[in-house]
């Protein structure tokens, strides 16, 4: 029963039908899924396809845009699910998509589940340099971890300016920086210098906790 709710929410994502998509999700919740259930089953590959669909020549830009509004609304639905943590803030971690690219949903579920576990999060949104990354841990001593993300092979690059900049700015000791999103990986991280990487929204937790520690649940 519950694989027909996913089945559904799948193609509301993939038809774009947004209020579909948030009917779904609260009806999921409402007969007792899990929100990471509902998450990794019904809606996370639903945007896969979309990417298989688009590279295969069968989705152009407005599926994929229409597909992300509907995960976008699903999401909204699942927040405060997934952020349902009483714990006090065990660290700080700034998040921002980096320059040139302009993919959120990654990093704000990244964003959501980090609150959940308990900890604030700062974030700064999509296309940042690595300059207003850098501005933004100097303006705020709270910050222990920079969790940047990056979606495209072309904007992955950028990621060791941000890494370069927190070197200038003598800011590269005082925090953690952690990279991740699809095109990134482990060798990656190091060879730029990032003090961590992050396959997913849970890893990242893992990894924010082992860098700040604390007692965030
Ligand atoms: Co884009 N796009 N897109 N797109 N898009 C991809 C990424 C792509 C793989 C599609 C494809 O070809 N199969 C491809 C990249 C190819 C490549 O570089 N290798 C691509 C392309 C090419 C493009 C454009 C260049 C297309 C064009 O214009 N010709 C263009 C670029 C625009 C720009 O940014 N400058 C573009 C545009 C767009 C839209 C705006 C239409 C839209 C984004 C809307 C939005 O985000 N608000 C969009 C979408 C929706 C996608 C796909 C279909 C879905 C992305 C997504 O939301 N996934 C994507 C295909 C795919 O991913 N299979 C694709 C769901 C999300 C939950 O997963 O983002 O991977 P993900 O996040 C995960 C992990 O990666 C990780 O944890 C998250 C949760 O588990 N993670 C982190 C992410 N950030 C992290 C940070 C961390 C740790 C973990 O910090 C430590």
């Amino acid at each position: 029963m519950m694989e027909e709710t996913y089945d559904l929410l799948w193609e509301s994502i993939l038809d774009g039908d947004t209020e579909a998509t948030a009917s779904l999700t609260r009806r999921a919740l409402d007969d007792g899924a899990l929100p990471d259930d509902i998450l990794n089953v019904g809606m996370i590959p639903a945007m896969a396809e979309v990417g298989r669909l688009f590279e295969a020549g069968e989705a152009f830009i407005p599926e994929m845009l229409i597909a992300a509004g509907s995960m976008k609304a699903g999401l909204a639905i699942l927040e405060p699910h997934l952020a349902a943590s009483e714990v006090e803030p065990a660290g700080t971690v700034l998040i921002g998509t980096v320059a040139g690219d302009m993919h959120d949903i990654g990093k704000n579920l990244v964003g959501m589940m980090l609150e959940g576990a308990g900890f604030q999060v700062k974030d700064i949104g999509v296309d940042v340099s690595a300059k207003a990354f850098a501005d933004a841990v100097s303006a705020d001593p709270s910050i222990d971890v920079v969790a940047v993300s990056a979606m495209l092979t072309t904007t992955m690059a950028y990621m060791s300016e941000v890494v370069s900049a927190f070197k200038e700015e003598d800011l590269y000791d005082k925090v953690s920086i952690i990279v991740g999103g699809a095109p990134t990986n482990p060798e990656f991280a190091a060879a730029i210098g990032a003090h961590g990487y992050a396959k997913d929204a849970g890893q990242a937790v893992r990894l924010v906790r082992s860098l700040v520690g604390g007692s965030a649940a």
